[in-house]
């Protein structure tokens, strides 16, 4: 028999997809629903990794099945090209950045194209080329019209290793995203882009079916408070707003902290205090966000000397720093209301300072002398004034406290948002040039539309130096003002490469489109995305820039949408043999162009496919591998060695079986792969491949339906397998190619489960029945019916010793005491 070798049929399908294009210039349709799944593209790191392959094999297999089910698909494909490894590439090894990155993109699309995908090479999107940035440059330029871009002096993240500022999405834990290297805050003039102007509907998603984790994880992101800003009065009458949400404790206020980096405290700070307050603004610069917020650490801070006065009792109370405020968020300075507030308290405590309770509970009577922790709980206002007996339930007192706020115009109600405006300056070469001029006589002044884009030099010196390697040349520097004339200097800084994947998919539809972005029609036909899959890394960073994006082009009138992906899906990941991360340290690595040459790629696809559910990953089993491959082999058995078997006999019981089988692992393998459930839909045509076996020795290889068994086996097995199952339809003398079948349809009487029912015993006395689907396997049904209530009652306290389980007729529980 003819031995299946994926080696030779492999490349040759490969080339005849290629060469009769089935795959590729994919038109707009108005007469088929379209489907637009899109993939996160892949950093051009060097090589494809497993994880790569988890990442697109299932997501081309989901494509290829939307193909099937009749949708006109567009699955694209691009390469994330800016970023600071081919920087540190060139820095290291002295290659260019562009040489290096355009190296290999081309080694990964080689690998990309031994993986069978259906990706429309025709889209390709390499975000590195003059042809994209320069629509960064033009969209940045829209943006600052409409204030959306502009540039400040913030205390920015520097990462000391990456010499290079970073956006707080960019610092996980205190530390760089990409380096893990402790960051620290530096005042420098950056350009930001308004991210929070949208910051209440990005709270939204409006008709979008994304995971409620992420959701959840860009809502805490985002962090909405509501509550109010109150304006405090120093001594000397300088205004100090706080911001609380909590205004219904006001006239508990003790004391105000103000952020150590907060612009009054130079001013308050009197003469004898002044030593000891600026030697702990320098302690507390050096902490991160996160240590400085820790509940666990001891509260520290400085009197500075000068009081303030509360607006609601006319007290005068003193004015203390302290590193747990901090200045990004609210106003930077805070009421501290110790008895319910426990930070508050904790620094009270800590500093001897005084107490006072304004929420008395219902059940019990605080005393501020023996308290042992604040208490944030509902009750009655008391100590405060014409507010004492108000009940704080339902928020109806903090309304009323805003509301007398507002009357003296001391305060008023407000929302702050945890999110602050997007930073994308960097202090790197590999990035897209801010299309911007530093005039004398005119200040900041845009590069004109037509005279994008701001090409980036292709000689520069790489080396870290804290500042951008385009500071040093010359020739790009030193420019003439658009305005005036007068000679200025180019911004040298260049956006974040998160800018780069803000629209990609929008550009996949018309990637060399000279005279605008994107091709608005197209744009109106194919988007939004209809499914986004990639891994869960992203949950805010890009999938938060990417909403934000849509939303302002929607702005601009240029989309007609306002949320960029119907549906997301995180994969899990792929880990070593050994159950830990893939890393070359533990040499746990799996290589797949070694797979790919040993097993071929049908075998990697369908094993990535069926390791688990694609949500959750799972540690690389060479067995489950080896499984997967003798499963393909025995296909390609099943096939080629009963092609010629006549038609000659009439059907029987047990082909009207098979045919129930086949119509139920149609059901079954849809219903799964509408959920990505590819494992199970794997594990069903397996069970139809073990049955085919069996009766490949009876009469029912002589009946049409062996036919039909096999014809759809193969229609099956075309989004996993593409090239077998190219072949195997070829080999069944159908038309090419198989990738233009529509999916099998299945009649819903003849996939209707067929049950029986299990009598359950204990100690072989009938104690219950259950009713199971037929193809039941004995783990499960020993699993049901030990759930049954009537049998537990037998079971408890007792032990089992055996279990006697006969398909589809009984399960018997042995047990002793
Ligand atoms: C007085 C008060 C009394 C507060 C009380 C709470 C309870 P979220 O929910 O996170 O928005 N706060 C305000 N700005 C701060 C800053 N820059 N750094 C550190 N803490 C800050 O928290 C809002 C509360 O956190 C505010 O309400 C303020 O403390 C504090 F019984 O004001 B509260
Ligand atoms: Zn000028």
């Amino acid at each position: 028999a003819e031995r299946y070798e994926p080696q030779v049929i492999e490349p040759k399908w490969q080339q005849i997809w290629e060469e009769t294009g089935i795959y590729s210039n994919v038109q707009e349709d108005p007469t088929r629903p379209k489907w637009y799944h899109l993939v996160m593209f892949p950093y051009p790191s060097g090589n494809l990794h497993i994880g790569h392959w988890f990442s697109y094999a299932p997501a081309d297999a989901a494509a290829r099945y939307k193909r099937m089910r009749g949708y006109n698909v567009l699955f694209p494909f691009g390469f994330d090209a800016f970023g600071l490894p081919a920087e540190n590439a060139a820095i290291k090894h002295g290659i260019h950045p562009r040489v290096w990155t355009m190296q290999n993109i081309a080694h990964m699309k080689k690998q990309l194209r031994s993986l069978g995908g259906m990706f429309d090479w025709s889209k390709e999107v390499i975000t590195c080329l003059p042809e994209y940035y320069r629509w960064n440059q033009w969209f940045f330029l829209q943006f600052y019209k409409r204030g959306l871009a502009y540039r400040a002096k913030a205390p920015v993240w520097w990462c000391p290793t990456c010499q290079t500022v970073l956006a707080n999405e960019q610092v996980i834990d205190g530390r760089c995203e990409r380096c893990s290297t402790e960051v620290y805050r530096r005042d420098l003039e950056q350009w930001f882009l308004r991210i929070t102007a949208y910051a209440e509907e990005l709270l939204r998603f409006d008709g979008i079916d994304w995971p409620e984790r992420v959701i959840t994880m860009q809502r805490n992101w985002i962090g909405r408070s509501e509550g109010a800003r109150i304006v405090f009065r120093s001594e000397q009458g300088d205004p100090i707003e706080v911001f609380t949400t909590r205004p219904d404790t006001l006239w508990g206020a003790t004391f105000l902290v103000l952020a150590p980096e907060h612009p009054l405290v130079q001013k308050l700070t009197t003469p004898e205090r002044r030593a000891e307050v600026e030697a702990y603004i320098d302690q507390a610069r050096r902490r991160s966000d996160i240590e400085r917020t820790s509940t666990e650490r001891e509260k520290t801070g400085v009197f500075i000397g000068a009081y303030a006065i509360n607006p609601a009792n006319g007290q005068r109370i003193p004015i203390w720093i302290a590193d747990y405020v901090l200045m990004q968020y609210g106003t930077g300075a805070i009421m501290a209301v110790p008895a319910h507030d426990q930070r508050d308290f904790e620094f009270a405590r800590a500093f001897g300072l005084p107490i006072v309770v304004v929420i008395q509970p219902r059940d019990r009577t605080l005393d501020p002398a023996t308290m042992e922790e604040a208490y944030d709980g509902e009750g009655v206002m008391v100590n405060s004034g014409p507010f004492d007996g108000t009940p704080t339930e339902g928020g109806e007192a903090i309304r009323r406290v805003i509301a007398w706020l507002e009357e003296r115009g001391v305060g008023r109600g407000e929302v702050t948002y945890r999110l602050r405006d997007w930073l994308i300056s960097r202090q790197r070469y590999w990035g897209t040039p801010i299309p911007i001029v530093y005039c004398d006589h005119c200040g900041i002044v845009p590069v004109p539309e037509d005279q994008l884009p701001v090409l980036l030099p292709e000689d520069a010196e790489f080396m870290p130096t804290g500042q951008s390697p385009l500071i040093t040349h010359e020739a790009f520097v030193n420019t003439t003002c658009p305005q005036c004339g007068a000679p200025a200097r180019r911004e040298t800084d260049t956006m974040d490469t998160f800018v780069d994947s803000s629209w990609y998919w929008y550009r996949y539809l018309s990637p060399h489109e000279n005279e605008r972005p994107f091709d608005p029609e197209k744009v109106a036909y194919w988007t939004p995305v209809d499914q986004y899959t990639g891994g869960i890394e992203h949950a805010i960073l890009h999938l938060l820039y990417s909403r934000f994006w849509t939303k302002a082009l929607a702005d601009l009138g240029l989309v007609n949408h306002r949320e960029p992906f119907l549906r997301l899906f995180n994969h899990g990941v792929i880990l070593g043999e050994d159950g830990e991360k893939m890393s070359k340290s533990r040499g746990n690595v799996v290589d797949p162009d070694d797979l790919v040459a040993r097993l071929g790629a049908d075998t990697v696809r369908l094993y990535l496919m069926f390791i688990g559910p694609w949500s959750q990953g799972g540690p690389w089993s060479s067995r489950g591998v080896a499984g997967v491959q003798r499963f393909l082999q025995r296909v390609w058995a099943l096939v080629t060695e009963t092609l010629d078997v006549p038609v000659d006999t009439a059907e029987d019981e047990q082909a009207r079986a098979l045919r129930r089988l086949v119509h139920r692992t149609i059901k079954h393998v849809t219903d799964d792969f509408e959920t990505f459930s590819f494992n199970t839909a794997i594990a069903r045509m397996m069970e139809l491949v073990n049955e085919l076996s069996r009766l490949r020795e009876t009469t029912v290889v002589r009946m049409p339906v062996w036919r039909e068994a096999l014809e759809t086996l193969v229609l099956l097995l075309a989004p996993g397998a593409p090239h077998l199952a190219e072949e195997l339809w070829q080999r069944l003398g159908k038309p090419y190619s198989v990738h233009q079948q529509s999916w099998p349809a299945y009649d819903p009487a003849l996939a209707a489960e067929e049950t029986v029912e299990l009598v359950i015993q204990v100690n072989g006395r009938v104690r219950d029945r259950l009713l199971v689907p037929a193809a039941i396997d004995e783990d499960e049904a020993v699993a049901r019916a030990r759930e049954l209530e009537r049998v537990q009652a037998y079971l408890a306290g007792k032990r089992i010793e055996r279990v006697v389980y006969v398909p589809g007729r009984l399960v018997n529980f042995v047990v002793s005491d």
